[in-house]
């Protein structure tokens, strides 16, 4: 397994790489080009010179999240075409420098959704949540909140373009089925899987977050029979998964520990996203605690265990962390909590691996 930190680039981040180098065990950066649009091709000197500015600090780029997919793939216009081959390109570019794993998702309009950015917790800290009554609005009444919250902060899948155009991309999912965006989602995978497969890069799907509907939104990365059809849409190793904990954990129907390892077994989790996350009132109002078990809902060293046991040689990321010690920045990416996070989770697996000598 790798260590990873996401990192948002020097323009977008103000987290200095050399911090992150300075974290035990910590092998690189989860990177990405946070400034080019939806369904552009990513060029060779601006992925170059991501990777020359990383590897100077010591750090490895070997997985990028997000390459995000253009809303026409999903809707499965006949322009859908045009940026499949742009993202066939891309892949093939990211390739040449090195690139093992894509993380993507294939969430309609919105990416991860939280209702709160700054929830605070008993001990001082802050740290974003989800509470339904949050979403009991339009999808407009929460962009505007989500703008006017942010003060500047571009929360990935949240640009502010995205959202100025809210109305009009929800009307146009109007009678997109589930059923459908599968298909959008498979015939999208037949085209790129190939591609793939030729030059060692691997796809990872990112769950949907919350793993359900929202806005009257199809969902279809929601759960184990979601994972598993995805699986089948191309049986093909380069066809896999970004296990995020937090994500398939919102649902308490979810085994996270089962899926994890079923999906590791099958050689499909590329990337994981762990981090922990706590349960309040019935069941799916919940905030991202601590990553430490007791502090949570989810039992972290069984699902560390599950990515040991079933042979996990991908890449973990600790995803979020909570605002401590008096941290400003961009929610859920701060430096400390994340820290805390790769430490502790690399503690797990030190014992794992001296507990079976
Ligand atoms: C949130 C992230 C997501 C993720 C995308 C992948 O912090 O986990 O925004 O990057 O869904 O495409």
């Amino acid at each position: 397994m790798k260590m990873t930190m996401r990192w948002y680039g020097k323009d977008f981040d103000s987290i200095p790489l050399e911090y992150i180098k300075q974290i035990p065990n910590m092998s690189g950066i989860v990177g990405t080009l946070f400034d080019v649009p939806a369904g552009e091709l990513w060029s060779k000197e601006k992925i170059k010179e991501l990777k020359d500015t990383i590897n100077a600090a010591g750090l490895e780029l070997e997985v990028i999240e997000s390459v995000n997919i253009h809303e026409d793939i999903k809707l499965g216009l006949p322009s859908r075409d045009k940026y499949i081959e742009n993202y066939k390109q891309t892949i093939k570019n990211l390739a040449e420098f090195g690139i093992k794993v894509i993380c993507y998702n294939f969430m309609p309009v919105f990416d991860w959704m939280k209702t709160e950015m700054a929830y605070k917790l008993p001990d001082g800290s802050t740290t974003m949540a989800f509470f339904k009554a949050g979403v009991d609005k339009t999808p407009e009444e929460v962009a505007k909140e989500v703008l006017e919250k942010n003060q500047g902060t571009i929360l990935p899948g949240w640009e502010p373009e995205r959202l100025a155009h809210v109305s009009s991309l929800i009307k146009q999912y109007q009678g997109v089925s589930e059923e459908n965006l599968r298909e959008n989602l498979k015939y999208f995978l037949q085209q790129v899987i190939p591609v793939c497969s030729s030059v060692d890069v691997k796809m990872a799907i990112h769950p949907d977050d919350p793993p359900y509907s929202i806005f009257g939104l199809p969902r279809i990365v929601k759960n184990h029979q979601d994972l598993d059809f995805i699986c089948s849409a191309v049986d093909s190793k380069y066809n896999g998964i970004t296990l995020c904990t937090g994500s398939i954990g919102e649902d308490p129907a979810n085994d996270v520990v089962a899926i994890v390892a079923e999906f590791t077994k099958r050689d499909r989790i590329h990337f994981t996203h762990l981090r922990n996350i706590k349960f309040v009132g019935d069941g799916k109002d919940c905030y991202e605690s601590a990553h430490f078990s007791p502090c949570g809902s989810l039992d972290m060293f069984k699902i560390v265990e599950a990515l040991y046991d079933n042979g996990f040689s991908g890449y973990i990321r600790p995803d979020h962390g909570r605002m401590i010690w008096g941290e400003t920045g961009r929610y859920g990416y701060g430096l400390y909590d994340r820290a805390l996070g790769s430490m502790y989770l690399t503690g797990l697996w030190e014992a794992l691996e001296k507990r079976k000598r």
